[in-house]
C-alpha cells in the first residue's frame, strides 16, 4: 500500500513537472470529493487535454510503465470484449422504465446515455493520447495518463457491470440468490439477511462518491463486501473479482430519492439480477 502511495505521489510530481499543472490541481482532478458527475467528467476531459506528449525526451524518463494501465484495459476487454481505444456504450437488456418503481426511467436514461457515455468519450480521448505517448516512447506521459484511464476506464467498466447486475422485478418480494452463490453467501456472511445488512451499511457509508461491491477473493476463495471511491475499479483496488456493484454517486438516485441514500440502497435490492451475479461467481471460481 505504502509503495503504491509512493508511486502515485511520484507520478503526480512528474505529471506536475511535465504538464505545468500543480499537484493540488492534479489531486483535485482525481475527484476525491466530487459529487457532480457531469462536472467531473468535464474536468477529466480538460485534464486529459492538458497532458502534453513530448516528441523528444526532454525530461528524464521513468523506465517503468505503470502496469495498472495494461490491467485496466485487460479488465475492460474481459468484460466487454473491447480492444484498447475502441469503446462504446453497451445497450441495456431492459427498457429504461423497466426498473420502476425502484429506479426511475428518467434516472436510468440520463445515467446511461449521458454519464456512462461521458466516461466512454473521455476514455477514448485518454486512450488516443496513450497511443501517441507509446509511439513517442514517452513513458512519463503514459504514466501520467493513468489517473484519467483509471477514472474513465473504471467508469466504463463499473457502469457496464452495474447495468447487468439489475433486472426488472417480476415477483412481489425481494429477489434472492440461489444454489452455490447462496451457499457461499451463507458461509461467508452467516445468512442472506446478514449479507444484505453488510452491503447496505458499507454502501450507505461511502464518503462522497463511490461504489459498494460484493467481490470474490480468488486467493481466499471467499466473498467480501468492500467499497471503492470515485470510479476506482474493484479488481485493481482490492484484488477482488466484481460480482455485484452499486453506484452510490448522488446522480444515481438524487432525482428520485433526494439525499436519502439508504432508501435507494434498499430499493436496489428489489432489482438485483441474481442470475447475473451467480454467473459472474461461477466464472470467477472456475479461473
Ligand atoms: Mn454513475
Amino acid at each position: 500500500m505504502a509503495e503504491k502511495d509512493c508511486y502515485i505521489s511520484a507520478l503526480e510530481k512528474k505529471l506536475a513537472e511535465m504538464s505545468g499543472i500543480e499537484v493540488d490541481q492534479i489531486r483535485k482532478n482525481q475527484l476525491a470529493s466530487a459529487a457532480d458527475e457531469a462536472k467531473s467528467i468535464k474536468e477529466m476531459a480538460d485534464y486529459v487535454a492538458g497532458i502534453t506528449v513530448q516528441q523528444t525526451a526532454k525530461a528524464a524518463q521513468p523506465s517503468v510503465l505503470n502496469p495498472q494501465i495494461a490491467l485496466m484495459f485487460d479488465h475492460i476487454k474481459a468484460e466487454l470484449g473491447e480492444e484498447k481505444g475502441s469503446h462504446s456504450l453497451p445497450p441495456l437488456q431492459y427498457d429504461y422504465a423497466a426498473l420502476e418503481p425502484h429506479i426511475s426511467g428518467m434516472i436510468m436514461e440520463i445515467h446511461h446515455t449521458k454519464h456512462h457515455q461521458g466516461y466512454i468519450n473521455n476514455l477514448k480521448a485518454a486512450a488516443a493520447k496513450l497511443a501517441e505517448a507509446e509511439v513517442s516512447n514517452d513513458i512519463a506521459a503514459s504514466n501520467a495518463l493513468y489517473a484519467a484511464l483509471k477514472f474513465n476506464g473504471g467508469g466504463h467498466l463499473n457502469h457496464t457491470i452495474f447495468w447487468t447486475n439489475m433486472a426488472p422485478n417480476t415477483s412481489n418480494g425481494v429477489p434472492q440468490p440461489t444454489g452455490e452463490l447462496l451457499q457461499a453467501i451463507e458461509k461467508d456472511f452467516g445468512s442472506f439477511e446478514k449479507f444484505q445488512g453488510d452491503f447496505t451499511a458499507a454502501s450507505v457509508a461511502v464518503k462522497g462518491s463511490g461504489w459498494g461491491w460484493l467481490g470474490y477473493c480468488p486467493r481466499g476463495d471467499k466473498l467480501r463486501v468492500v467499497t471503492c471511491q470515485n470510479q476506482d475499479p474493484l479488481q485493481i483496488t482490492h484484488g477482488l473479482v466484481p460480482l455485484l456493484g452499486l453506484d452510490v454517486w448522488e446522480h444515481a438516485y438524487y432525482l428520485q430519492y433526494k439525499n436519502l441514500r439508504p432508501d435507494y440502497v434498499k430499493a436496489f435490492f428489489n432489482v438485483i439480477n441474481w442470475e447475473n451475479v451467480a454467473s459472474r461467481y461461477a466464472k470467477a471460481k472456475a479461473k
